[in-house]
C-alpha cells in the first residue's frame, strides 16, 4: 500500500515535470495596479515576449494587472518576501523605505519630462536603481508616468489659495503628505483602489495623477475639475524580488536586465499615445481643465518640504546633480 502511494506520487511528479518541460522552466509573476491595456501593463507584457523569445521559451512573465495581486504597498512587501517575482510600481510607495527614491519624487525637481529622462537614463538613475538592492529588491528600469496634477469634485482650482482646506488623497508616502499640506490643503494617504469611492462619497475632495491614470481609473467621472499644476514628474519603476533574482543564473539575469532596458522605448511610445488618448477622452467628458496656472507660488511653497527631506549628504548631492543637469 505504502509502496503504491509512493509510486502514484512519483507518477504525479513525472507528469508535472513533463508538463513544465513543455511550458516554461521559469514563470515570473508580475504585478501591476493598472488595467489591461495600460502602457505599464503592456510594457511588461512586451518584456515578457522578449524574454520568452531570447530564452527559447524557458522564461515567461505572467502579468497580473488590475491589482489582482493587491494594492501597491502590499505587493511591494510581497515582492520583498519573494511571493511576487516582479512588480511595476510608482516610485512614491517606496519613499518611506528607500531614501534615494525620494529624490525623483520631490515636487518640481524635474523641469520637464525630457529633463527627467536625461537624469533617470544616466548615472543618477542607475544609482537610484542600485539602492533597491539593500531592500530585498532589484531595480530594473524606469518607465514614464508623465506629470501629476490635482483634480477635485468641488470647483476649478485656479491658484494655490483655492487649494486651502481641501482634502486630497496622496500615495502612501510621507513626502507626498507634506507636499499637499505645504500647499495649504489636507493630505489623506490611501491605496489607489480606494480613491474612486472616496471621492464619490465625499470622504476626500480629490486626488492627483497624470492623464492616463485620471482617465483609466474613472476618477474623472467623479472629479470634474483638473488643474495642470504638474507638481510631480515621478517615474514608474520595474523591480524584481531579490529572492527570485538570486534563483536565476547570471546569464538569465543579464537576459532579463537587457530585455527590460529594451522595453523602455516601446513603453515610451505607448505612453505618448495613451496620454493623448486619455486627455481627449477626459476633455470630451466635459471635465473643466485649468491649464493656465502660475506655478511659482507652488514651487516656492515646496522649500520646507525640500528642507525636511533633503538632509543627508547623499540626497543633497543627488538633488544638486539633478538641478545641474541641462
Ligand atoms: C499611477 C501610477 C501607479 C500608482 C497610482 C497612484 O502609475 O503606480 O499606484 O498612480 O496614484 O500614476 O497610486
Amino acid at each position: 500500500m505504502k509502496h503504491w502511494k509512493t509510486m502514484t506520487a512519483a507518477f504525479g511528479l513525472l507528469a508535472a515535470s513533463a508538463m513544465t518541460v513543455q511550458a516554461a522552466d521559469i514563470v515570473l509573476r508580475s504585478s501591476d495596479t493598472h488595467p489591461d491595456g495600460y502602457p505599464t501593463v503592456e510594457a511588461v507584457k512586451y518584456l515578457g515576449e522578449l524574454v520568452k523569445e531570447r530564452s527559447n521559451g524557458r522564461i515567461e512573465i505572467e502579468v497580473f494587472h488590475s491589482a489582482q495581486l493587491g494594492q501597491e504597498k502590499d505587493t511591494i512587501e510581497q515582492t520583498q518576501f519573494g511571493v511576487i517575482d516582479m512588480n511595476r510600481v510608482s516610485l512614491g510607495p517606496f519613499n518611506n523605505i528607500i531614501e534615494e527614491t525620494q529624490v525623483p519624487s520631490l515636487p518640481y525637481i524635474f523641469r520637464s519630462v525630457d529633463h527627467m529622462h536625461k537624469v533617470m537614463d544616466g548615472p543618477i538613475g542607475q544609482e537610484i536603481l542600485d539602492a533597491f538592492s539593500d531592500h530585498d529588491l532589484v531595480g530594473l528600469v524606469f518607465y514614464d508616468a508623465g506629470s501629476r496634477s490635482f483634480y477635485n469634485r468641488q470647483k476649478p482650482v485656479e491658484n494655490m489659495a483655492d487649494l486651502s482646506g481641501m482634502k486630497f488623497r496622496v500615495m502612501q508616502s510621507d513626502l507626498f503628505v507634506d507636499m499637499v499640506n505645504a500647499l495649504g490643503a489636507n493630505a489623506t494617504p490611501m491605496p489607489y483602489g480606494e480613491v474612486y469611492s472616496s471621492i464619490q462619497t465625499g470622504v476626500i475632495d480629490g486626488a492627483e495623477n497624470n492623464w492616463p491614470s485620471f482617465e483609466s481609473s474613472g476618477h474623472f467621472e467623479v472629479a470634474g475639475y483638473y488643474t495642470l499644476d504638474e507638481h510631480l514628474i515621478v517615474p514608474e519603476v520595474l523591480v524584481m524580488s531579490k529572492k527570485s533574482w538570486d534563483k536565476l543564473s547570471a546569464e538569465d539575469q543579464a537576459l532579463i536586465r537587457q530585455a527590460a532596458k529594451d522595453s523602455v522605448p516601446h513603453m515610451r511610445k505607448l505612453w505618448a499615445e495613451r496620454e493623448a488618448a486619455s486627455e481627449a477622452k477626459v476633455r470630451e467628458a466635459g471635465v473643466k481643465i485649468v491649464s493656465d496656472i502660475d506655478k511659482t507660488p507652488f514651487i516656492e511653497a515646496m522649500k520646507p518640504v525640500y528642507e525636511k527631506y533633503v538632509t543627508s549628504d547623499k540626497l543633497k548631492d543627488l538633488v544638486a546633480r539633478i538641478q545641474a543637469t541641462e
